[in-house]
């Protein structure tokens, strides 16, 4: 396969890439740009211009534009479903170079870049069903003399922040969503991963969407970011990222009352009853500690197992975790990626310090690896943590596991809960009444029974609590991008108020 050779290696040169607004490429200019290393391999790869709130406000105005002209917002859905459906199209004939360009800006192994950029293009084919199927409700019921219908319809300019973790399938869980029902868009993705976010506007032009309904604007989150939350013409803002910047997201967004919809950090529970098959259960652990390099908002990072099994449990996640290969990122056996940033590194392993001061101990990793010139870290377990630890509360964002042991199906309830999260929660367990209660008890947007981070377009994700505000995904992710709207409409002549 000729694509594959193709990108098999670390390019010799960087890729300097402009931004995108109303159908047309601006060049960096004499704005300063931003160099990015690959956390996998040391290297410089891309570099992305570092956008002034002037480029928000042309990219605003743009998306604006396109939404009053009706270029988008105005076809039936079944047209916007064909464009849809031609992005799709286009995804999976430009795989490969999308997750090399994944890989190299994230440091993610490339079989996940590739299963991540293919799963996206189901959300876009997802989308194109709903544009077609979205509607409101009729009421039929208000008497001879009324009607009533409930419409929805698209809330505007959406400004769309995105993290570092998940460039791609972040975008991908959001923009058909948003596009599905005719709504503009102004993206600006993280300033350490805004490759294939630009790339992708030749794909959405090539498909057919009309100039103006994507535009992006590179840069940091305190100019850019900022200026698209605080921005008074932009109607809803979508965040995905840390619980504090999405407070401050969100603070922004009251300048005009914007919708909002935040999908923020997790401390996921782990929940192992002592019935779990303990060989999957050690399988799931080891997948979910370690998926994305622990950089995952539904990443499995409180343990929270069984007394009476935790010495075994214990043993056979320990096996797992020796056994993850660590590796060059563009080789298709590599399994555990490289942390996002030395800031980010430096906070993983301060966080394991900071458990051993705490109290636990480390019984395996709390190390960096050097491969290919990349910056790794070993999976590490720390046992022996109390859920009132710094290190069992706080989103570490690596690959580190807390493990804490309970007696009654009450108290992992409890300590599970016991968060100030609420994004996701996995039970283990063979006894269908214990899973069903725990499902039920736990609180979390996403919950899984003897599996973890299983997902795909038809169901929502967000999160309880601190997690977030709205769902992304399925039905309720096109509507959270919708406006509703309730008509009364009288039948006949109006029985006179002023007689
Ligand atoms: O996230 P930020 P950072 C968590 C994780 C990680 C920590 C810090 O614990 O260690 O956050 O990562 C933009 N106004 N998560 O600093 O700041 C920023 O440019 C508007 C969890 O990278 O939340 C980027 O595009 N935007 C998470 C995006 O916000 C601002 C994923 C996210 O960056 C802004 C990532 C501002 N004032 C990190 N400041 C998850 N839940 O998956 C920054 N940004």
């Amino acid at each position: 396969m000729e694509h594959v050779t193709a990108f098999a290696a670390v390019p010799e040169t960087v890729r300097a890439f402009g931004f995108f607004i109303d159908g047309t490429w601006r060049d960096a200019a004499e704005r300063e740009t931003m160099v990015r290393r690959s956390p996998a391999f040391g290297r410089d790869v891309t570099s992305v211009a570092l956008c002034t709130r002037a480029d928000v406000d042309e990219a605003v105005a743009a998306a604006r534009k396109a939404f009053r002209a009706r270029s988008w917002a105005g076809i039936g859905g079944a047209d916007r479903a064909a464009v849809l459906l031609g992005v799709a199209r286009i995804i999976r004939q430009r795989a490969e170079e999308l997750a090399f360009w994944e890989t190299l800006e994230t440091g993610k192994p490339i079989s996940q870049s590739r299963a991540e950029i293919a799963d996206a293009a189901g959300h876009y084919e997802y989308c194109a069903g709903i544009a077609q199927s979205l509607s409101g409700e009729a009421f039929n019921t208000h008497g001879d003399d009324m009607f009533g219908v409930v419409t929805r319809e698209p809330v505007g300019v959406v400004g769309l922040i995105n993290p570092w973790n998940f460039p791609f399938i972040v975008l991908a869980e959001r923009l058909p969503y948003i596009l599905a029902s005719g709504n503009s868009v102004v993206v600006k993705p993280s300033e350490m991963t805004s490759a294939t976010t630009l790339m992708f506007a030749d794909l959405l032009k090539e498909a057919g969407l009309p100039d103006g309904v994507y535009n992006v604007v590179t840069g940091t989150g305190p100019v850019v970011g900022q200026a698209i939350a605080e921005h008074r013409d932009v109607d809803m803002i979508s965040f995905t990222g840390s619980t504090r910047t999405g407070e401050a997201v969100l603070k922004a967004s009251a300048s005009n009352f914007k919708k909002a919809s935040l999908e923020l950090g997790g401390k996921n529970p782990q929940i192992v009853f002592a019935d779990a098959d303990l060989d999957d259960a050690a399988d799931g652990v080891a997948f979910g500690l370690c998926f994305n390099a622990g950089q995952c908002c539904v990443s499995g990072s409180r343990l929270i197992v069984e007394e009476t099994v935790a010495e075994r449990f214990q043993a056979l996640v320990l096996d797992k975790l020796s056994r993850i290969r660590i590796g060059d990122c563009l080789d298709p056996e590599t399994q555990l990626g490289a942390i996002v940033s030395d800031q980010q590194c430096e906070k993983i392993l301060g966080y394991v310090k900071l458990g051993e001061e705490e109290g636990a101990t480390v019984a395996c990793g709390g190390n960096t690896v050097a491969v290919s010139g990349g910056r790794f870290i070993a999976p590490t377990l720390l046992t022996g943590v109390r859920n009132d630890m710094r290190v069992a509360r706080e989103e570490i964002f690596g690959p580190v596991l807390c493990m804490i042991t309970f007696s009654t199906a009450g108290e992992a309830l409890e300590i599970a809960n016991d968060s100030p999260y609420g994004l996701g929660a996995s039970i283990w367990t063979k006894d269908i009444d214990k899973a069903l209660r725990a499902m039920r008890g736990v609180q979390a947007g996403r919950t899984w029974v003897n599996t973890t981070i299983a997902g795909g377009p038809g169901q929502p994700v967000g999160g309880f609590k601190q997690s977030g505000i709205g769902r992304e995904g399925g039905r309720m992710g096109v509507e959270e991008y919708t406006e509703v709207k309730s008509v009364h409409i009288a039948i006949g002549k109006r029985k006179h108020w002023v007689t």
